[in-house]
């Protein structure tokens, strides 16, 4: 069979002919549920490379091919044909929030790395339930949903207990973006694959040693937590490739869209 079937986003939504289907449906007389998901499966035409509707297929890696119906993944064969566990066939757009402070002591001091005598950068991290591993706390933009407030979504739902982000913006120095593109994933196939907007949202004044920022695991978090910025620990997909941008500061570069956006939050 060439061409695509329906998308599936997330276990909370499921895209069949570019209208989200509800989960009230999965309740409904199943024969009727499958019905519908056979014509919406023979109905389904994606526009790729286009902004679909409310989803954006497009790729920040540019124009992808698409063969037989399918999108090919720009960045090569995986092994694995299909949609997989990824929601859309093509890109999933993600949106991956740092937030990063200084490793104080007791007194208030920047405590030091003792080979390099810089100081230690520190960001929160969560325990992903899926697979054990420690991310950036992430997730995908909802159709027709801002970056800027897919970053804010994810990481009041994943790290934090009641604070909004939004409260706490006001007290950051600054947000980056540090990257913008592919993700290494080990949900890509070869038809659907992960992309990203990585922004750092840096707390200099340390404003999140005082309490300010109550982490509380939810969501697909298992655990959060203060982790130190260090090459040895490993994380989730190309989460260490991300740390390492914002770890070197002096390559940070202000984007003015972003500055608007956290300004926004
Ligand atoms: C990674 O998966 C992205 O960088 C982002 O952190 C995450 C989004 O997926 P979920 O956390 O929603 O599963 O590729
Ligand atoms: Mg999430
Ligand atoms: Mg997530």
């Amino acid at each position: 069979m060439t061409g695509v079937q329906g998308d599936r986003s997330n276990p909370h939504q499921v895209e069949e002919n570019n209208t989200p289907v509800q989960p009230y449906l999965y309740s409904l007389n199943r024969l009727s549920y499958l019905n519908k998901k056979i014509i919406a499966a023979q109905s389904f035409s994606p526009k790729f490379n286009a902004v679909d509707g409310a989803v954006d297929r497009t790729s920040f890696e540019g124009s992808y091919k698409v063969e037989n119906g399918k999108p090919l993944n720009p960045c090569g064969r995986t092994g694995l044909t299909g949609r997989g566990l990824l929601g859309l066939w093509g890109p999933n757009h993600a949106a991956d929030p740092i937030v990063t402070r200084w490793k104080l002591d007791a007194s208030g001091a920047k405590v030091l790395h003792s080979a390099s005598k810089k100081p230690i950068l520190q960001f929160v991290s969560i325990k992903r339930k899926d697979c054990g591993e420690w991310a950036i706390p992430g997730g995908m933009v909802d159709p027709g949903e801002q970056v800027s407030l897919t970053l804010q979504r994810e990481f009041s739902e994943e790290a934090l207990n009641s604070l909004s982000f939004k409260e706490l913006c006001s007290t950051l120095s600054f947000c980056s973006q540090v990257y913008k593109g592919y993700v290494d994933d080990p949900r890509n196939t070869d038809n659907a694959w992960m992309e990203t907007v990585a922004v750092n949202f840096h707390d200099e004044a340390g404003h999140f040693h005082l309490q300010l920022l109550p982490l509380q695991a939810g969501d697909d978090a298992g655990q959060v937590q203060w982790v130190d910025v260090d090459s040895s620990f490993a994380l989730y997909a190309s989460h260490s490739h991300f740390l390492e941008l914002v770890a070197r500061e002096r390559k940070f570069w202000k984007d003015k869209e972003c500055a608007k956006n956290c300004h926004e939050l």
